[in-house]
């Protein structure tokens, strides 16, 4: 924390992100604040405390201003958002443009004019209230699809700033991503950040792909020249590469040995009525996850007698999200309809077929499921990196347990020895529960043993410590004499398909 100009307050580690990690709770009187950890926080967290750094981010109650405050270490600044704004901005073109329109077109983007004006007001306060109390020279890490603008507006109101951004979803081809009416504006906005970290080589990538064809820039392996606003000289060297973001591999390794998880895996058994097989599955409810698919898969390996109910049970746990756009409302209506038919054919009075939560559940809880289950189904049908699928792994402390998992997954590309799936192919799909259903319990263990390896070495921690080492190494290159990269060729390796300005 550095105390500069007249008794302003400014921080040199800030990250932003549209949510502060916390929860307002009302049913104290006066209200009172209570930390929501998510995998973010973890990741920050030591930062945070050997730096003192703050965070901005909207606190979650629309139309309510709040003062900044001090919570567990961190220092919270909330940034208000409108009930409009929440709509337009945050359910419009954060959820129903840009996150169908970067999972590959699962569903519809929609494309709407006043939509996009609020993400620019918004991203504009963001960027805003960061350059407000971001100390002189600070690292300020921006996050996510929601605030991709925010690198280029910090940079014009404080090119002292070392920024970074970390995009936790994938970024699409470019034949995808050119449906974007403002893809330019997206560009610029990212390109502003000296680092802009991706899932997979495969996003950044496609990420530079982007770049070139739109904006008609050259890129050279990672790095892409940056020019001023005036076109006359070079502001800065962007690089784009990948970041696989990971889990506190060590604190869940810990808590799925403690006596009390065990017990409560056991107990969680028995209430199921001791199923040979337990599958599960763990989600938000979320169209990119291929819920959908997997009870499909589930449900015709019940119709053809390939498995009985009696021999397996699939617990489906969905924590509710986006509940007032459309396209989850529908999800929510199919999913439940599926589990009922499923349930109605094929469950006994001993046993049945489908146990479904649409809740969600504390940490340790969701170690005793994971603890209890002999296999993950993970089948998402695009997805940044998913979280689940090495947590799954983290809590098998037995080496033992069958993880599978979609190829378009992120995480697939870390966790190999996984039964990898095409969700789309539901006789592979059937297929490959059945091959985890029946794995011999020797290759079990080889595989598991493997990715509990891996993830003990490439957890959330290294994945910070990379990130922000990378980023601090670039912004010292750029502050020093020679920029990172300088001359880079005019000619782009791309043809472009048609005009870049829209
Ligand atoms: P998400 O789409 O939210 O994240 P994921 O990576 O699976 O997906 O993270 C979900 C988190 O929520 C996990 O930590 C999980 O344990 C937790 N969770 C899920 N259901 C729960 C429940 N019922 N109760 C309690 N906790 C529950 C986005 C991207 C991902 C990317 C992450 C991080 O879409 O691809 O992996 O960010 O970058």
């Amino acid at each position: 924390m550095t105390t500069h100009g007249s008794d302003a307050t400014t921080f040199d580690f800030v990250v932003i992100a549209n949510r502060l990690p916390v929860d307002r709770d009302d049913s104290t009187s006066p209200s009172t604040w209570k930390a929501s950890p998510g995998g973010l926080v973890t990741a920050v967290a030591p930062v945070m405390r050997s730096t003192r750094g703050a965070w901005v981010g909207w606190a979650g109650a629309a139309d309510q201003e709040f003062e900044p405050f001090d919570l567990e270490d961190m220092h919270l600044v909330p940034v208000p958002l409108s009930g409009q704004e929440l709509e337009r901005y945050y359910e419009g073109f954060s959820n129903a443009t840009l996150w169908p329109l970067y999972h590959d077109l699962i569903v519809h983007p929609a494309y709407h004019r006043t939509w996009w004006d609020s993400y620019v007001e918004v991203n504009e306060r963001f960027a805003r209230r960061a350059a407000e109390i971001a100390a002189p020279g600070a690292v300020v890490w921006v996050h996510d699809y929601q605030l991709q603008l925010v690198p280029a507006l910090l940079r014009e109101a404080r090119p002292d700033l070392a920024i970074g951004f970390f995009n936790h979803i994938p970024f699409p081809g470019w034949e995808i991503f050119a449906q974007l009416p403002w893809r330019a504006q997206i560009l610029e906005g990212l390109l502003g950040a000296d680092l802009i970290g991706f899932q997979r080589p495969a996003d950044a990538a496609n990420f530079r792909r982007a770049v070139r064809i739109t904006l008609k820039r050259s890129t050279k392996d990672t790095a892409i020249s940056v020019p001023t606003a005036d076109g006359e000289r070079e502001s800065h060297v962007a690089h784009a590469r990948a970041f696989p973001i990971s889990i506190d591999t060590a604190q869940l390794d810990s808590l799925a040995r403690s006596q009390e998880t065990i017990d409560r895996a056991r107990e969680i058994r028995r209430e199921l009525g001791d199923p040979e097989v337990l599958m599960l599955g763990v989600d938000r409810m979320d169209y990119t996850k291929g819920i959908r698919h997997r009870i499909k898969a589930f449900g015709e390996l019940l119709n053809d007698g390939s498995i009985s109910p009696g021999e397996a049970t699939l617990v489906q746990i969905a924590t509710p999200s986006r509940e007032r756009i459309e396209h989850y409302r529908q999800l929510r209506d199919d999913v439940e309809q599926a589990v009922g038919r499923i349930n109605g054919e094929h469950s006994t009075l001993h046993h049945q077929a489908v146990h479904y939560f649409h809740h969600s559940y504390p940490r340790d809880e969701m170690a005793a499921y994971y603890l209890a289950a002999d296999v993950m189904l993970v089948t998402a049908l695009r997805d940044g990196m998913n979280l689940v699928a090495k947590e799954y792994v983290a809590c098998r402390t037995e080496d033992d347990g069958v993880l599978v998992l979609s190829e378009f997954a992120g995480a697939a590309e870390q966790l190999t020895q996984a039964v990898t799936v095409n969700p789309y192919d539901i006789t592979g799909l059937k297929a490959s529960i059945l091959q985890a259903v029946r794995m011999p319990q020797q290759e079990r263990r080889r595989r598991m043993r493997a990715m509990r390896r891996r993830l003990h070495t490439e957890d959330v921690g290294r994945w910070s410590a990379d990130f922000l080492g990378t980023l601090r190494g670039i912004a010292a290159a750029r502050r020093g004499a020679a920029p990172a990269v300088t001359a880079v060729p005019t000619r782009t390796p791309d043809t472009p398909p048609r005009d870049s300005a829209p």
